[in-house]
């Protein structure tokens, strides 16, 4: 077991960035091993249940109301429905299921809807996680009282860049909504993007933030920009593979004993690179053809992966 530490200086971290890279993935490797068994991977299954026509202006997103992505706005899904999806998911081999909703908050109105949905998914025996917006300390702990075992709320970039990525809320929105879920006794699950423009101190002060939270955040995606047309960052720069490959290490380093989830953008992604990535110590991914509203990795393609790595599903 390495020692947890949440007093990570920035000089630190970017030294940890400036590593020649063998050096760095033994590094992080060396951790992965010393806190998971190296051959595991998590795998957790999205679902849109509230598509489109969001309030908030995120950049790199299709389902902001401010950009024209085309995508076709929908009501929020029935529990059955949700319920069909989530058995659908647990007989293809994913063990948790979570239920993302383009909200900037959820209403005290639709999180009754979406408890239901959440007591469903804890009935056919899965993990259950949702991603809703904002939320209060009252939501959230309705949320746990519902059995919610994961809430996922991204910090998605540094505090510094957050401004040039989101002008419809501030960071330290997305910290108290963190920080509430945690204290309500739900799992955090929490992370960013990268190739959103950000430079490698972004990436650094990124991981800071997560790292130097009172309790590290359970799960750790990260996730690599899903370009989508209409949006603001439709042409950005894609961040090389060995950048990539280095955060995911950091990320490793930093919070060893936190679930890293190599997470949107894997369709752009080869074998070999996925492959260093579950090397450098991420160990979950999204199964399943569709992540909320852009394909993923078909699932055959990933079972012939895992099946050539040696990975288990657990
Ligand atoms: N509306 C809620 C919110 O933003 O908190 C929940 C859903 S939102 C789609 C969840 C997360 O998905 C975002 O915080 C962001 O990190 C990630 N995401 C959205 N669009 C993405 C894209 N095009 N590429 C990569 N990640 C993306
Ligand atoms: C996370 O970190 N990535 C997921 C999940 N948490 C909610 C979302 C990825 C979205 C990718 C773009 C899309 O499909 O809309
Ligand atoms: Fe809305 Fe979430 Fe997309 Fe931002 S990331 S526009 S809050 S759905």
């Amino acid at each position: 077991m390495t020692q947890l530490r949440h007093d990570w200086q920035i000089k630190e971290v970017l030294a940890l960035f400036k590593m020649p890279f063998n050096d760095l993935l033994f590094e992080s490797h060396t951790i992965h091993r010393q806190n998971f068994d190296p051959n595991k991977v998590q795998v957790s299954s999205l679902l849109s249940i509230k598509t489109g026509a969001c309030p908030e202006d995120c950049a790199y997103c299709s389902q902001s109301a401010r950009h024209d992505s085309g995508l076709k706005r929908e009501k929020l899904m029935r529990v059955e429905q949700v319920k069909n999806a989530a058995k659908k998911a647990k007989e293809l081999g994913s063990e948790r299921f979570c239920m993302g909703a383009a909200w900037r908050n959820p209403t005290d109105k639709s999180l009754d809807i979406v408890i239901d949905m959440i007591k469903e998914v804890k009935t056919l025996g899965m993990e259950s996680c949702a991603t809703l917006g904002m939320l209060t300390y009252k939501q959230a702990k309705r949320l746990k009282n519902a059995g919610l075992d994961y809430y996922n709320h991204n910090i998605d970039t540094s505090k510094e860049h957050y401004k040039n990525v989101i002008s419809t809320r501030e960071f330290q929105d997305r910290l108290d909504t963190i920080e509430h879920v945690q204290n309500a006794g739900i799992n955090v699950c929490s992370g960013g993007i990268l190739g959103l423009g950000e430079s490698v101190e972004d990436r650094a002060s990124m991981l800071q933030t997560l790292a130097n939270m009172a309790k590290h955040p359970n799960s750790v995606p990260i996730n690599l920009l899903v370009p989508v047309q209409g949006t603001p960052f439709a042409n950005m720069e894609k961040p090389s593979d060995i950048d990539f490959i280095r955060t995911v290490a950091i990320a490793r380093i930093l919070m060893p004993q936190s679930v890293v989830r190599l997470s949107a953008g894997r369709t752009d992604m080869s074998d070999a690179m996925q492959a260093i990535c579950f090397f450098a110590g991420a160990n979950s991914v999204f199964y399943g053809d569709e992540l909320l509203t852009t394909p993923n990795v078909v699932q055959t393609k990933d079972e012939d992966l895992f099946r050539g790595l040696g990975i288990n599903m657990r």
